[in-house]
């Protein structure tokens, strides 16, 4: 396939000016006066523009959901497994070019543009066998000739927030599992990347269409944080998943909190690699880098920190620092370059701060960061990774910024190295390098790590879908994608029956009249 940018947007079926939100076929706010430009970060050309919806929009959309939910529930939950199948396989013929827009709008490389695609159909995959699997419990009664059981029956309108990093596969985490057990989506994409979100829509318009699913299962909504707000503060959406920074989570969190309805939250990561003097430090090598500088840095899951043992310390910086030398920057969609833009002009200027923060604070680099510039650098978007020793409790260390700065931290105990590693605010991902089986242990037990993610000689970044997703701390608690994480899409309910031609009460207690 050639990356001819205006055939692939063609193909995905997005406009010069595109509307501002969509219940499935129907699509509206096309004509408001509230446009966004989107421009690529590869090389700061303009792609196309959308409208903003507002208020009036916004409440279309969700009228138009309730509605839908009233029929969707009734379908049983494996047809509703069907139909997310088709759109696993609808997501597969255009792997190619989605995939490539990704690229283009978000800036990560075409490689990570794939892959993420790629979590999509996976998850796809997962949720088709999981609508056959909604399982409840039964439980023996304390009465006799009384049966007891729970059910899980669909939520309701699932609004979804998702972030620029994972402009795509993060929704799909929600919706696929939300359509599954019977509830309707409005997804509210982050403005920075509505294209794909609209490629989405499209996509899945198709299969639904064919399949006779009513309007309103999938809903989209673009817009700014007013449309956030509007959803979280709304009665008539149970659930909202938020993808995104913790500040984003904290309000989203109160305002849901405040109704009582129920949020997932998955926001800021801080995730650290401890580098054990028992690790093989090319493996780590490949982890490490990858992990700092893929998706240039703008993953919740990228590698910030990593926590080195002192006698191997000296040693694997220099790998590293060798190994920065060789990372190619440049355009996303040549394959040959490993990392690409950050997302647009304000994370550039926020990389740059935080390094002057770090120096500031003692920070010593021991590979320099700063922007790039020339021709093939147009856009003013591309950064150089960069390497800096510090403390760990500097208060940028403890801070998640959005870009490939990675921090070396030198530890003597493994005690000492997981205290470090959990002496953040943020709880997403962590792992540990060590060929040493007492380590990997503790690093999992009780006493090691506290995120939701913990690994042994890989990583940080790159979860699989079958696994849920999430963390602690300000990473703000949610699962999604695999596991039990679908339970969070249902209402459950205890149901107790009596089948007897008594009515014996509970705890033994004597009511006679
Ligand atoms: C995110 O950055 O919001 O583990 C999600 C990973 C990916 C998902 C990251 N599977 O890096």
């Amino acid at each position: 396939m050639s990356l001819n940018i205006s055939e692939i947007l063609n193909h995905l079926h997005i406009n010069d000016n595109n509307g501002a939100f969509s219940t499935g076929s129907k699509w509206g706010g096309g004509k408001g006066d509230s446009i966004k430009t989107i421009y690529s970060p590869v090389d700061g050309k303009k792609i196309a523009s959308v409208q903003m919806a507002g208020e009036a929009d916004y409440n279309t959309v969700i009228t138009q959901a309730a509605e839908a939910f009233k029929q969707w529930r009734t379908i049983p939950a494996p047809k509703r497994g069907e139909v997310v199948r088709q759109v696993g396989e609808a997501l597969r013929t255009k792997k190619q070019e989605l995939g490539a827009l990704v690229s283009y709008e978000m800036g990560k490389s075409l490689q990570e543009g794939y892959g993420e695609v790629q979590e999509m159909i996976d998850i796809c995959d997962l949720a088709v066998g999981q609508s056959r699997q909604l399982f409840g419990q039964t439980m023996h009664s304390e009465r006799p000739e009384h049966r007891m059981y729970e059910q899980y029956h669909p939520l309701g309108i699932i609004g979804i927030i998702s972030a620029f990093n994972f402009p795509v596969a993060v929704w799909a985490w929600n919706a696929a599992l939300a359509w599954i057990c019977g509830d309707v989506c409005v997804w509210k994409p982050s403005e920075k990347t509505p294209l794909t979100a609209i490629a989405c829509q499209h996509i899945v318009q198709e299969v639904f269409e064919r399949n006779g699913v009513p309007e309103g299962v999938s809903c989209l909504v673009i817009g700014d944080r007013v449309i956030g707000e509007l959803m979280s503060n709304d009665n008539r959406v149970p659930l909202i998943s938020a993808t995104g920074s913790t500040r984003m989570g904290k309000a989203v969190g109160a305002a849901v909190g405040a109704r009582l309805g129920r949020s997932l939250l998955e926001l800021g990561g801080n995730n650290a690699i401890i580098v054990s003097q028992y690790a093989d430090l090319d493996t780590v090598l490949i982890g490490a880098v990858f992990g700092a500088v893929g998706t240039a840095g703008q993953r919740c899951t990228t590698t910030r920190r990593l926590i080195i043992h002192e006698s191997v310390y000296d040693q694997f910086k220099q790998k590293l620092v060798k190994a920065y030398g060789q990372i190619r920057i440049g355009n996303p969609l040549d394959e040959h370059n490993h990392m690409g833009p950050l997302i647009d002009k304000d994370a550039v200027q926020l990389y740059l701060d935080s390094i002057e923060k770090c120096k500031a604070e003692g920070g010593k680099f021991v590979v320099e960061g700063g922007r790039l510039e020339g021709a093939d650098y147009a856009s003013s978007c591309y950064v150089k990774p960069c390497i800096a020793e510090v403390e760990n409790s500097y208060k940028i260390v403890q801070h998640e910024t959005f870009a490939p700065i990675l921090y070396l931290i030198k530890y003597k105990t493994l005690d000492e190295a997981i205290e470090l590693q959990n002496g953040v605010p943020q709880g997403l991902s962590s792992s540990i390098m060590t060929n040493n089986l007492r380590e990997a242990e503790q690093f999992l037990s009780y006493a090691g790590s506290d995120c939701g993610i913990a690994n042994v000689n890989i990583g940080t970044s790159g979860a699989e879908i079958g696994g849920a997703f999430g963390g602690e701390k300000e990473t703000g608690g949610g699962r999604e994608s695999g596991s039990d994480a679908w339970k969070v899409y249902m209402r459950r309910q205890t149901n107790t029956i009596n089948y007897s031609t008594k009515l014996p009460l509970a705890q033994g207690i004597k009511f006679d009249l």
